[in-house]
């Protein structure tokens, strides 16, 4: 039997971040945000999270959008039926406090509500639940060269769970094993990320990004059926009606996108990504779509506080 090289010890298991953590309403350094391995959330996946992003500012690190993540986080736990111990201001709180704590000016941002380790088997309801907030760098999520040449999708043999199956529109850990399993499997076979259908063959969404489509210059973000309610699809459809383009939610098959002019995803942590092919098939010019970058490039402007018109979205950390 193979022995692991190094015991498995409190500062691995918070290895992904530095500084310091929001935990249960204390900010402690991350070595002492730890969990017992008989925690409920890690043998069922029962936890709910977010995925934030703060950006550099003129006026210092902004939050983009937090009262929207943190109103989802709470719904999250609505959805699985855990009871949170904080409420979304409390959540909004404690994230700008965690920045404030590790002196970030931007970061990507990641609050977790758990059940914890009273009692093991299936019903949750006898554990306590739990709270955290980490703070961490996090560059583009399908890497730099997806981001200037466009990604490569594979549709995934995976099929997007059925909301009757999961409750889709929670961002719940045990949620995400089907995200898993299409990344790994687009991962595998040579691909920058995945394309889950949904049950019925619509297209769904990426492993961690909803999806827009470009054609005849209407933008169609695809519709939500059991997609995850994304904050930055909201966004971009925002900034879309504000650049004066016509915006069309459909529901659209797999071979819609293999004709559109242009197909892109987005999400807290892939922005605006724009897709070059989709099972090797190139999508328009087979490279990154001029409205894509467009898109892209005005996405990043308003999250970092270029456009005045969508500074509300921004909660400035030091103010
Ligand atoms: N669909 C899924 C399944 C999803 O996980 C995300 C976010 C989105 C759509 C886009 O939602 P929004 O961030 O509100 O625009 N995925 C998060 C987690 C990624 C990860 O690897 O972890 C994120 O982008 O933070």
């Amino acid at each position: 039997m193979a022995q692991p090289s190094t015991a498995p010890t409190p500062a691995n298991a918070a290895a992904r971040t530095t500084g310091q953590i929001w935990f249960d309403g204390r900010v402690v350094p991350s070595e002492q945000a730890v969990v017992s391995v008989l925690t409920h959330a890690l043998h069922y996946g029962t936890s709910v999270f977010e995925g934030i992003r703060a950006y550099e500012t003129d006026r210092g690190a902004a939050v983009f959008r937090l009262q929207e993540h943190s109103r989802r986080l709470i719904d999250s736990a609505k959805i699985i039926g855990m009871p949170s111990p904080y409420t979304a201001t409390q959540i909004d709180d404690a994230i700008v406090e965690t920045i404030r704590a590790n002196g970030l000016s931007s970061c990507y941002i990641r609050p977790l509500l758990w059940y914890g380790s009273e009692s093991l088997g299936v019903d949750p309801r006898k554990n306590s639940v739990h709270a955290m907030v980490a703070t961490m760098p996090w560059g583009t999520y399908l890497g730099d060269d997806a981001v200037r040449k466009g990604a490569r999708l594979m549709t995934s043999s995976w099929r997007r769970s059925p909301g009757d199956v999961m409750p889709t529109k929670a961002k719940a850990g045990g949620n995400y094993v089907n995200s898993v399993l299409a990344r790994v499997e687009a991962g595998e076979n040579g691909f920058d990320e995945a394309l889950l259908l949904d049950k019925e063959g619509f297209v769904a969404e990426g492993s961690g990004e909803n999806i827009f489509v470009v054609r005849d210059g209407v933008l169609y973000p695809i519709a939500h059926s059991v997609n995850l309610r994304g904050i930055t699809r909201d966004t971009v459809m925002a900034l879309a009606r504000w650049m004066d383009v016509e915006v069309q939610p459909t529901m659209a098959t797999r071979d819609e996108l293999y004709t559109a002019d242009e197909v892109f995803m987005v999400g807290t942590a892939a922005e605006v990504t724009p897709i070059a092919s989709i099972d090797r098939r190139p999508i328009g010019d087979g490279a990154a779509g001029p409205f894509s970058l467009k898109m892209r490039e005005t996405y990043l402007q308003a999250v970092s506080g270029k456009i005045p018109e969508f500074d509300s979205w921004l909660t400035y950390v030091d103010e």
